[in-house]
Parts: structure tokens; sequence; C-alpha cells
């Protein structure tokens, strides 16, 4: 009973480790101690502070050992040193990081071997989940940096061509439905617990915005047009002077885009990428639409209405795989709307999970019966209406850190991250009868 537990952190924990160091070794030492950008950290930053978590929750708080580097947790405490701040700390120079990163995953994998689940066996899936939360803020650091491409993928497979058209928008029926989760044994403080909420019909988006799509609000004066943007958003938009999606650039009339040191035409199919909220918002009400709430995406991608319970993924309980979701950094961009058959939830949408980042309406907070585990700081503290949630998972993200209760979030004017979006609207009041 215990052993697949055990086998399943012991998988998880490898291949965490695996990418880790495959978006550290294809740097020169120089390139992992200097900043890409303020918003992030050095990469030899998130090498030792992956280590000092493991340190504390599984050597420490698992395994009941001393640890090996409690003088460390200061300078890894994120609560403790804004990114901007972190090059200028005594940090561990790149060899004695990776020695950290050993060291501890020595210890934490003869702990997991000795005893611990499953009592313990959550707090080994955090750990892996934590490592490749990192390893996807690693390759935005990736994305960040300026010089030759040092990564490489191939791109994900077309969509078959001889597919039949999807339809635009799917209806999601209304009714109850039960949101967050108690039972998934690896869900996060804030996916839980179950609770029932009430969801009214609603027109979901198939797929995700392209670009194509995006750059019409672009090419109709979208950017200049306060009508479209939340008040805020107008602000940070004139302050940042934003005029396109991140990482784009204009030449005459074509659009490209820089992407892991390659410069490339935008591909028109493929959903957008680095916008932000206010982005996505202004885009929505230039549309006619607006942005689902949290619990509309949850629906979406969870509710059968053939079934008692919620799915875990919109396929159902099978792990990802390739034919399911572009997971994993397999590729380093999104696939085009509309792949992903197999993936496709009950009410039709695709690509729900894998791909971009979807920003939701909804503000992040904890729900009804909320309990923080491990710590506050992994969730509670960022509670209220300061950051916005996103749903679904993106190409960086792997599937250990991805399920359709996963709840991440961010400021509104962040777009550093791997994040697109999808509309919806309301269903008129007769629709369905
Ligand atoms: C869930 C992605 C918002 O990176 O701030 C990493 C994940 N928490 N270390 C973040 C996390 C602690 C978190 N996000
Ligand atoms: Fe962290």
């Amino acid at each position: 009973m215990a052993t697949p537990v055990r086998e399943r952190a012991r998988i998880a924990l490898s291949a965490a480790r695996r990418r880790t160091l495959a978006l550290a070794d294809c740097l020169p030492d120089a390139e992992l101690t200097e900043q890409h950008s303020p918003l992030m950290s050095p990469l030899v930053w998130d090498l030792a502070h992956i280590a000092n978590q493991e340190d504390i929750w599984l050597i420490r708080r698992a395994g009941g050992r001393p640890g090996l580097r409690p003088d460390l947790d200061p300078l890894y405490d994120a609560f403790r040193h804004p990114r901007a701040e972190r090059p200028g700390l005594p940090l561990l120079a790149p060899d004695q990081a990776r020695r950290y990163l050993a060291d501890v995953r020595d210890q934490a994998l003869d702990i997991l071997a000795a005893a611990p689940p499953p009592g313990h066996g959550f707090l080994f899936g955090m750990v892996a989940q934590h490592e490749q939360q990192h390893d996807e803020t690693m390759l935005a650091t990736h994305q960040l940096r300026r010089g030759p491409a040092v990564l490489d993928a191939p791109a994900p497979p077309a969509p078959d061509p001889g597919a039949p058209p999807l339809p635009a928008e799917v209806l999601v029926p209304g009714g109850p439905f039960t949101m967050g989760t108690s039972t998934d044994p690896w869900a996060l403080d804030n996916e839980r617990p179950a609770h029932t909420v009430e969801v009214p019909d609603f027109w979901l988006d198939t797929v995700p915005v392209t670009n194509a799509a995006y750059r019409q609000f672009v090419e109709d004066g979208g950017y200049e047009d306060p009508r479209w943007w939340h008040p805020a958003g107008w602000r940070h938009r004139q302050d940042a002077q934003l005029t396109a999606p991140g990482f784009w650039l204009r030449d005459g009339s074509v659009w490209l885009r820089r992407r892991f040191g390659h410069t490339e035409p935008v591909p028109p199919d493929e959903p957008v990428l680095h916008v932000n909220w206010y982005e996505a918002d202004a885009y929505a009400r230039w549309a006619g639409r607006r942005l689902p709430t949290e619990a509309e995406w949850e629906k979406a991608a969870r509710h059968d209405p053939a079934a008692p319970a919620p799915r875990r993924h919109p396929w159902g309980e099978a792990a990802p795989g390739p034919a399911h979701a572009n997971l994993g950094q397999r590729h380093l961009q999104p696939a085009p709307a509309g792949s992903y058959p197999d993936g496709a939830a009950p009410c039709g949408a695709r690509q729900l999970l894998g791909d971009v980042w979807e920003w939701t309406a909804s503000s992040f907070t904890g729900y009804p019966g909320f309990a923080a585990y491990p710590y506050r700081e992994y969730s509670e503290v960022f509670f209220g209406d300061r950051y916005r949630v996103l749903r679904g998972g993106s190409f960086a993200t792997d599937p250990v850190a991805c399920r359709a209760t996963f709840r991440n979030w961010d400021l509104p004017v962040r777009r550093q991250i791997f994040a697109g979006f999808r509309t919806c609207r309301d269903a008129p009041e007769d629709a369905g009868a």
C-alpha cells in the first residue's frame, strides 16, 4: 500500500531534479549568478532555494533530522529578500549550490526509503511540486535572458488538418458543481476543501484566444482606447508603454516574437502568450465578452453531467500523457489552438490544461473552510484582492504540478509568466430551456 506512494514520490523528485539541472547546466556559471531581469532571481538563487526547502520539509520535518544547513534558511527565505535584491546577497556559488542540492537529496531519499509516508507522503509530493514550480520560474528567466539560444525542443505536433472545424464556443450547463478537492493526495492547501458552488449556464471559448485574434485587437487600436481597460490597467498600460504582448516586435507589417533566444514570426494559430491580466481583461471587453471566473473555469474543466463526482483532468482520471496536453517542457511553445482532441473536457473545450496559463476574473482567496498547510506563506499570505488566479498550467508546467483543481496566482501587471486566456459570456436566460 505504502510502496506506490513512495515510488511515485521518488520518481517525481528525480524528474524534477533532471529538469532543474538541465535548466542550469546549459549556462556558464556567470549566467547563473547574474540577474537577467529585476523580476527574477539569479538562477543560482533558485538552485539553493530548492535545496533549502527540501532541507526544511523533508530532512527536518519528515525525517526528524537536524538538517544540513539551517543557517541558510534566512538567505533563501523568499519573503525576506525580494527578487530584485537577491543578486546582492552572499549566495552559494553554483558548485556549492549543486553540492547542497545533491547532499540534501541523498538524505531525502534515505528518509523516503526508510520510513516516512503515509503520514508524510504529502510533504514529498509538495517538495517535488515546489521544485517543478521553480523549474517553470527558471524557464521564464531563460525567456527574459538576452543572448543566443541555449535551449531547444521540437515544435508541438500540428492538429489533424482533416478534423472538422471546432465551434467557437461551448455551453457549460448550469447547476451546482463541486469545486476544489478534499481527497486528492497531492492537492495543495489552497485547492482544499471541496465545496459546492452554483454556476449558471455560460458559453466558453472552445480554445484559448489566439495570436491572430489578439493581433486584431492590437491593430484595431485596442491599446489606445481607454474604453476597453480597467482604470488601473489603463494607467499601467501608459506607464509601462505597453503596445502589444510581451516579446512581440513589429517589423513593418509583420509581427515577430522573441522566444528563448530565437526571433521568429508570431504564429497566428497559437494561443497568445505573455499578456498580463489587464491586457486579457481589455481584450475580452473589446470582444464584447469577459474573463471566466475561477469557478466557471474549473467547472468547464471538471464537470461531467453524467457522473456524480468531478474529474481530476478534463479528459478523466488518467495521468496526463503526450496525447492529452502540452505540459512538462516537452515543447518550448504552446501548441496551435484546437490541438489535443484526446484532452477535451466533457463540455467540448480544448487545451484547458497545458499550453498557456489562463487568467481568470477572480482574486486569490481561500475556499470556505480553508486551513493553511504546512505553512501560511505557501498560499494564505497572498489571499485578498491583489492577486488574480490563473488556471490550467502551461507548456512549462510539469504534470505533477498540474490538475484541474490547481490554482496559480500573480499580480495583474505580470506578463513574464507563460500566461494567456480565454473568454466567455453569460448564456441568455431562456437558453437551454
Ligand atoms: C504558485 C507559482 C505563485 O512561484 O510564487 C514557489 C509557487 N511557492 N515557491 C511562486 C512557489 C513557493 C508560487 N506560485
Ligand atoms: Fe519557492
